[in-house]
């Protein structure tokens, strides 16, 4: 994941559509939502610019020799700079939503609770929440989507340090809240922690590219940062809960990702379970102390041992008081995998559950189509089941915060082949159907959908060759070109929306 893992189109578009499930356009409720999504570091640019501080992924995307594509965020989509075109863009393609990320040293350049403030800073996102309220657009605002100032992570390690970070963190929220929660409605706290947790401080795929290939502990880095991130986002939502939720009356929470995991032997008790296992380690991790108020799950105690940090008392009345504020559960999801339970004891370094990942079963069935990227397999089906898990363990309404997919061969097409995105759009379609059928047959709560990405984008360890876009950018000029897939998806939710306030199968729960 992440790194340059480009799959190339050996076959032709036709032929591998031909491998994929139709779209049956399936209704949805009324009032659900739609948007695009984004992250500061991957599209912003001007990372030198009106004083924005550096951050790890500065940092990071320019070792030398390069521990990445060799590529850097330094003007990425540039769109600090054509702020009014891409609000255009998103207008254009009639979102409902756009959700995007604030740069942390954008505002505060060092990042401590101490340091000073950046107007200018506050200035840019001033102007794109209020040229997006004046399109008709909501802004969704991620607080953290991985890109830490590059200070507080040389003061006190970031999120190895749980005391220093938790403060500093929820001084750079309350500051988000108050500057810009008069208009902003929807807050999540952190992108994707098990990712910040396990490619930054395990696999040292991402910023700041801990591993033990580096020489550190990656038996105990992880599930410290874990744990950092669980109680920063505890104390920003009491924070918000307390001085902000009043007045302002938004949401918050958080992002998690996950694959879905089916068992690899169908038959097997083991498997089974192992599955599930892979599960809790996932999303548990972080779901079961936020939502729940509560532990981790007890697989992975079990397994961790005194490696899972423990909460403390006062930790743990923080996390059941804060709790029910977490108003929705944040879904990022692109595909799934089946689980085999290992015959062996875990090694200390294992962060599965003791669980052996594959994309064929017992059978030497694939899991799914393989799409533009080799982690990433068409996988609709499972992605049903995963809206069940999380609906039946979390009892939160849902919102796909992430979903997308580059086409196989994207970054090598002409710009003609590109924008049309046939297998992009048929990716979306399925997996709109999979939310129907989740909302409108198994009863469970969906309110809304961004795809990734409104455009392509920085993606991270694989620099620029790995496209999710629904618009088409050129890198060297800047030029932004709408894809098929960005017309299909303004007109499907129209479609599919419309045919619920007709009457036509209406069994939403919202
Ligand atoms: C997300 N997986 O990460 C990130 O939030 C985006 O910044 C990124 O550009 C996008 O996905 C596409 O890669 C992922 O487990 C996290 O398969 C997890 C997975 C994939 C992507």
């Amino acid at each position: 994941m992440f790194e340059s893992n480009e799959v190339r189109a050996d076959t032709s578009t036709k032929s591998v559509l031909d491998t994929l499930d139709s779209v049956k356009e399936l209704p949805l409720p009324a009032d659900f939502l739609w948007g695009a999504a984004t992250a500061a570091y991957q599209v912003e640019g001007g990372a030198k610019q009106d004083g924005k501080g550096p951050s790890i992924w500065d940092e990071f995307s320019h070792r030398e020799p390069s521990v990445t594509s060799g590529e850097d965020g330094d003007i990425a989509c540039d769109h600090y700079n054509r702020l009014a075109e891409d609000i255009a863009l998103l207008s254009s393609y009639g979102v409902d939503v756009y959700r995007f990320s604030i740069c942390w040293s954008r505002l505060i350049p060092l990042g401590g609770r101490h340091d000073p403030i950046n107007e200018k800073g506050i200035a840019f996102y001033n102007a794109l929440i209020d040229g997006l309220i004046a399109h008709g657009i909501k802004p969704a605002v991620t607080l953290y989507h991985w890109d830490l100032p590059l200070e507080l992570h040389k003061r006190y390690g970031g999120p190895l340090n749980t005391t220093e970070f938790q403060a500093d963190f929820e001084h750079y929220a309350r500051l988000c809240f108050s500057r810009f929660g008069d208009r902003v409605k929807q807050w999540i706290t952190f992108n994707e922690p098990y990712i910040v947790a396990l490619f930054g401080y395990h696999s040292g795929i991402l910023a700041p590219g801990h591993s033990t290939k580096t020489g550190h502990d990656s038996t105990t880095e992880p599930w410290r940062v874990g744990h950092s991130l669980i109680l920063a986002h505890a104390a920003a939502v009491e924070t918000y809960a307390a001085d902000f939720l009043p007045s302002q009356k938004g949401s918050i929470s958080i992002v998690l990702n996950s694959d879905f995991y089916e068992p690899y032997d169908a038959t097997s008790e083991s498997d089974q379970e192992a599955a599930q296992r892979r599960l809790e380690f996932y999303v548990g991790w972080f779901g079961d102390p936020i939502y729940l108020g509560g532990d981790y799950p007890e697989s992975m105690r079990k397994q961790l041992g005194s490696r899972l940090p423990q909460f403390t008392e006062a930790e743990q009345e923080l996390l059941k008081n804060s709790a029910p504020h977490n108003t929705f559960y944040g879904m990022n999801h692109y595909t799934s995998q089946f689980a085999k339970a290992r015959s062996t004891p875990p090694s200390d370094d294992d962060h599965t559950g003791n669980v052996e990942e594959s994309t064929t079963n017992s059978e030497g069935v694939e899991i799914g189509p393989l799409s533009g990227v080799s982690w990433l397999r068409v996988t609709h089906k499972q992605f049903r089941k995963l809206l069940n898990w999380a609906w039946d363990r979390y009892k939160r309404p849902i919102y796909i915060t992430e979903n997308g997919c580059p086409c196989p061969g994207e970054n090598s097409m002409s710009l003609e082949q590109a924008v049309d995105d046939q297998f992009r759009v048929r990716y979306f379609g399925l997996y709109i159907d999979a939310i129907s059928q989740a909302i409108n047959e198994d009863g469970v709560k969906v309110a809304g959908y961004y795809a990734w990405s409104l455009m392509d984008n920085f993606e991270w360890a694989a620099g620029y060759s790995i496209r999710f876009g629904i618009t088409h950018v050129n890198f060297t000029t800047g030029t932004r070109t709408p894809k098929r897939s960005a017309k299909y998806l303004k007109e499907t939710f129209q479609k599919r929306r419309t045919a619920v306030s007709n009457g036509e199968a209406v069994n939403g729960k919202l």
